[in-house]
């Protein structure tokens, strides 16, 4: 028998403890558990009784362990961190978490948005960016993703964007994809999607790294400072370790060999004290310049050029540590694009006036109780109180008979309650969005939000050649995979002519289908030119911090060069990790054995930036019989990968059809620089790019 103490811990509450520290089980009501591996039954083989309460509250609770995952965004990877303030901006907005040097606690959720909660981490999808500022102001979302823009202009057509790209309604497939029909018959459909599809078919939906994408607020919002003035604003955040993405090979592949990829990579990051950064950015600009644009501002299928207004960077995001329990913080977390605080504020963008509405709502029903801002991850970490009383799941214990205001209790001595305040309070910011406002209730969208091409063709032709190419493909596999609905490639095809007339002479023939006649545009295109920001090979950073190196060894390599490279490596920061046909490890040249990390059929080339082969001539031998060394090698140069190998290894590297470039190198200093970039100029002749 265990014997039982009692002692008080930290917060002066009182556990139940068992010798030697070890707490005691118990009932969600407290009472010490004396069995917890057998029912009570009626006879050692006779049936389990009513009565086993333990059981019965076990089961019961297990039962309702999950709750509804969310409608779109249900896989998500959380993080907790700190921003900071770097920047005075106090001319344009007086909100507090953007005083110069001010840190304020914020809880980040990344996610991916058409699979279920238990999807893998990289398929082709916008990835959500999620954060929660706790200001002294009260909880601050900044609700965004990984691309600037989206697919529609108006929150009344949501239901239809997600129920066309999730799993088919009657098939329940595909998961976590929008290569199929329903997709492509809506998206076809519907030209606005056109700019938002151009980002979606491009590496921007394959990112490397939640460490090493973009997040942006996608609509315009506004700034208010302490004089009232308003001012437009977008709001960015760009990676401190730069752009990076995978391709379409490498990201399938990837869902093979970890479903966590970014998850992990994420977890670990942060767990090893490589802490993620972002830096915020802002765009700002008036009614001026808002009036002068060739698109409306409130559309959330546009952006601005950074050419036109560049980003000024007012503050750093750091991510630094990871959540204790992931259903209690990343599941639990409920963000609100109406969570503002003084000095940010709305703009009349229909994409987001939906918004304000759908995600108070979604949470009733996600979290099952109104009172879901009293979980801990939700709750402000400033002073609130109101008069909103009791519900499901209350867990606060107002005292007193104020629940109703204005009152005179306090005229008895009795405690009144919070009051509004003018002051402090939040005022919505005059209308600076024109004379609309005061029109007639109509259901249309404004002039200029009929152009439908010219940011898509904007972004296009900011691309490079092989990021084109990139695109161009894209749209071919995913057509491809439309199944019965015949019509659909060629109206996709006739949407493209107007973006640009090679990629959709690229696509038609990657399709093998005639090119069609142009698809009318509701508004003429205009001129836009091109921009560096939004490329991402044009942002990428040579670096190995935040990437990984595999080293692949056999027995026999000589350990002297595995040391030379780990160090080489880890110098540069970057992160190396032996792989060995068996976990165990090999017994090196000079007889000694060393370790490897992972084993080789478990550890494909897919998830390492760049690899190292080290072997011995008898290992290299072996691992000519091996298809899994072959595909290790093969898949770091199909995935455009720095390959650095000892002589020994040649034989592998011929087999797998290694042609030399210069991401194939001895394995020395010129490895270390190689493996800092990717080599794009080899894909051409690697597969075949529409
Ligand atoms: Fe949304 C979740 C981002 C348009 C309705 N959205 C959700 C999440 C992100 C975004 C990052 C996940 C938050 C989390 O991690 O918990 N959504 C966007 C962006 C949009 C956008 C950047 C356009 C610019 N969303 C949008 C519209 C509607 C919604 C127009 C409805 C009218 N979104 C939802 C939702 C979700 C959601 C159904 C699902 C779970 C949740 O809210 O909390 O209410």
């Amino acid at each position: 028998m265990t014997k039982i103490s009692t002692s008080v811990g930290d917060g002066g509450e009182t556990h139940q403890r068992a010798e030697g520290d070890a707490r005691v089980l118990t009932t969600n009501h407290g009472m010490p558990i004396g069995d917890n591996q057998n029912s009570l039954k009626s006879g050692a083989r006779g049936p389990t009784l009513l009565e086993d309460f333990v059981l019965r509250e076990k089961i019961f609770h297990f039962d309702h362990e999950r709750i509804p995952e969310r409608i779109v965004h249900a896989r998500g990877s959380g993080a907790h961190g700190v921003f900071e303030a770097t920047d005075d901006i106090s001319d344009l907005s007086k909100a507090a978490v953007f005083r110069k040097g001010e840190t304020t606690e914020v809880f980040v959720r990344f996610s991916t948005v058409a699979g279920g909660a238990g999807s893998v981490d990289t398929p082709r999808d916008v990835r959500g960016f999620a954060v929660k500022f706790y200001t002294t102001e009260g909880n601050w979302d900044l609700v965004g993703n990984n691309i600037p823009v989206f697919f529609i202009q108006d929150a009344i057509k949501f239901p239809d964007l997600v129920h066309a790209v999730k799993m088919e309604a009657d098939r329940a497939y595909p998961q976590a994809g929008s290569a199929h029909d329903t997709f492509w018959d809506w998206a076809s459909l519907m030209p606005e999607s056109t700019h938002m599809l151009m980002w979606a078919m491009s590496d921007r939906t394959l990112p490397r790294s939640l460490r090493m994408m973009e997040g942006f607020g996608v609509h315009t919002f506004r700034l208010v400072n302490a004089e009232g003035k308003v001012s437009f604003v977008k709001f960015h955040w760009k990676p401190r370790l730069g752009l990076q993405s995978t391709i379409w090979d490498e990201a399938l592949k990837l869902q093979a060999a970890d479903n966590d990829y970014h998850r992990r990579d994420l977890w670990e990051a942060i767990d090893t004290g490589a802490f993620p950064q972002w830096d915020l950015g802002i765009q700002v600009f008036d009614q001026a310049f808002a009036e002068a644009q060739p698109y409306d501002v409130l559309d959330a299928t546009k952006l601005i050029p950074e050419d036109d207004v560049p980003v000024r960077i007012i503050g750093t995001l750091t991510l630094n540590r990871n959540p204790d329990n992931f259903f209690a913080e990343t599941e639990q977390v409920a963000f609100l694009p109406t969570n503002i605080v003084p000095g940010i504020d709305f703009s009349n963008d229909p994409l987001l006036q939906g918004r304000l509405f759908s995600y108070l709502d979604t949470q009733n029903s996600r979290l099952g109780t109104t009172n879901f801002h009293q979980i801990p991850i939700n709750a402000p970490r400033c002073p609130f109180g109101n008069f909103q009383r009791d519900g499901k799941m209350q867990t606060q214990v107002p005292k007193g008979r104020a629940n109703y205001e204005p009152n005179s209790l306090a005229d008895h001595g009795e405690d009144g309650g919070p009051r509004e305040s003018a002051e402090r309070g939040f005022a919505t910011a005059n209308a600076l969005t024109g004379p609309d406002e005061q029109g007639d209730k109509l259901r249309v969208r404004a002039e200029l939000f009929a152009d439908h091409y010219s940011q898509a063709r904007l972004f296009y032709h900011s691309q490079t050649k092989a990021e084109q190419a990139h695109i161009a493909s894209s749209f071919v596999f995913e057509l491809s995979k439309v199944g019965v609905l015949d019509q659909v490639p060629p109206r996709m095809v006739a949407n493209l002519r107007n973006v640009d007339e090679d990629l959709a002479k690229r696509v038609a023939d990657g399709l093998g289908i005639e090119v069609p006649d142009a698809a009318a545009p509701a508004r003429a295109p205009v001129k836009m030119g091109a921009s560096d920001a939004l490329s991402i090979h044009k942002n990428m950073k040579d670096t190995l911090e935040g990437r990984v190196v595999g080293i692949l060894f056999t027995d026999g390599s000589d350990g002297g060069a595995i040391d030379a490279i780990v160090a080489a490596i880890e110098a540069e920061k970057g992160k190396a990790v032996l792989v060995a046909p068996k976990v165990g490890g090999a017994v090196l040249a000079d007889g000694s054995k060393r370790k490897a990390d992972g084993q080789l059929a478990g550890m494909p080339s897919q998830i390492f930036d760049a690899v190292a082969i080290i072997v011995s001539e008898d290992g290299c031998r072996s691992l000519l019989k091996e298809a899994a060394a072959i595909q290790f090698v093969m898949d770091a140069f199909g995935h455009l990968k720095a390959i650095g190998a000892n002589d020994a290894a040649r034989p592998l590297l011929e087999k797998a059809g290694v042609e030399p470039d210069k991401g194939v190198t001895m394995l020395d200093k010129r490895f270390v620089a190689a493996a800092k970039r990717r080599y794009y100029d080899r894909e051409p002749g690697l597969r075949t790019l529409a």
